[in-house]
């Protein structure tokens, strides 16, 4: 078979990624993201993902949008970021618009954009329940086959030592390594998971506006973390814009310590660093030390004077759990520390707000890799 020359405008670079056609291309993503193209390779249609981008790929967008441009601040009270003293959620004005499905006329919004047709009665019913529990669970979603691939994918990773665990055993019985964070920027195929339509698409209707993915998580095992909401530690500005998605990659037992959540507590008010007493700069100095100490507690009675009670996500193999900015949430005890619990959870911002971390008050920016796509000034 013929094997495509490569066109002038191609620099390697050592680790496999080329300029093809102006573009950034990497064989291996190319081919992740794309199975129709490995199926044809394997017809004998194409020589390499690389041939099949230079004759047709290139005018069909597989490499996903052009890089992400900067889109422009939504916000209703612009702020001047060099001026803050710091990033935390006190020095942000408490400035709209608040995401829709927030506001008190949530009901209204969404009879309008039924009437206009904008919107299906069963998204609409989506966002019904969005507004009321401040969580989805999508059956089945995330088919096995990128499932098996991705995580295979991971394992290989893991095996080559191109990514580590953290041992973070609990227990002598406990054989499962620690989490991984954003592995999709070392194995281009938990990017077809992270970018899955379905998620970008709720995660657009929940919004309204463009969905910008932030952060992934991989792990083998629960992590019995503590009752929290991940406001505090990915902050939007206007509030409210992040959304997270947890997508089981196996089926998940009762005793592996599933995903804990406590429906309705969106609604209740956002807890941030300087509630708790917190000071700004005491995390980069002791870490987790005042978060668990003051944070966590709080967040613990806040629960039981609103008299929240858990759920548990007994998932299937596929479902994935989709949770608001305010949702809380944790990692139940892992009852039986042999059973594993198999996951990717995705944290999504949306494009145009500012982003940070209350609690370690710095600035949030994406954790751009192989499937996110630089922009060309990074
Ligand atoms: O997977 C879990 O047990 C909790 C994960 C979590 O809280 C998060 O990633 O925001
Ligand atoms: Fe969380």
């Amino acid at each position: 078979m013929l094997r495509a020359s490569p066109p002038l405008s191609s620099a390697a670079t050592e680790d496999g990624v080329e300029t093809v056609l102006g573009r950034r291309f990497s064989e291996r993503e190319y081919l992740a993201m794309n199975a129709d193209v490995r199926a044809g390779i394997t017809a004998g249609q194409f020589s390499s993902g690389r041939d099949h981008f230079e004759k047709f790929g290139h005018t069909e967008g597989r490499l996903g949008r052009e890089p992400e441009k900067t889109e422009p601040f939504f916000g209703h009270q612009p702020i001047d970021e060099r001026a803050l003293p710091a990033y935390r959620a006190e020095h942000f004005p408490y400035a709209g618009p608040h995401p829709w499905l927030d506001r008190p006329e949530w009901e209204e919004l969404l009879d309008e954009k039924l009437r206009r047709g904008e919107i299906t009665s069963a998204d609409a019913a989506l966002c019904r329940q969005w507004a009321r529990d401040g969580y989805l669970i999508l059956k089945g979603a995330v088919v096995d086959r990128l499932l098996d691939e991705g995580w295979a994918s991971y394992e290989r990773a893991i095996q080559a030592g191109a990514i580590k665990l953290l041992d973070d055993k609990i227990g002598p019985d406990d054989p499962w390594p620690g989490r991984y964070l954003d592995p999709h920027l070392k194995v281009p195929e938990m990017c077809p998971v992270l970018r899955h339509p379905e998620i970008l698409r709720l995660v657009r209707l929940l919004m309204d506006r463009e969905p910008a993915p932030f952060q992934s998580i991989a792990s083998h095992k629960g992590t019995q973390q503590a009752a929290h909401s991940d406001s505090i530690h990915m902050t939007t500005y206007p509030l409210g814009y992040l959304t997270a998605a947890w997508v089981a990659f196996e089926d998940i037992h009762p005793d592996s310590g599933p995903l804990v959540y406590y429906p309705g507590s969106h609604r209740l008010p956002y807890v941030f660093s300087k509630e708790v007493g917190i000071k700004p700069g005491e995390f980069v100095a002791a870490g987790y030390v005042a978060y668990a100490e003051k944070y966590e507690p709080f967040i613990q009675r806040l629960l039981e004077q609103h008299n929240c009670a858990p759920a548990y996500f007994h998932a299937q193999k596929g479902d994935v759990f989709l949770w608001h900015a305010n949702l809380i949430h944790g990692g139940a005890p892992r009852r039986d520390v042999r059973r594993s619990r198999r996951a990717m959870v995705c944290h999504y911002f949306v494009k145009g707000a500012v982003t940070y971390h209350d609690l370690a008050a710095s600035a949030a920016r994406p954790h751009l890799g192989t499937c996110l796509l630089r922009p060309s000034t990074d």
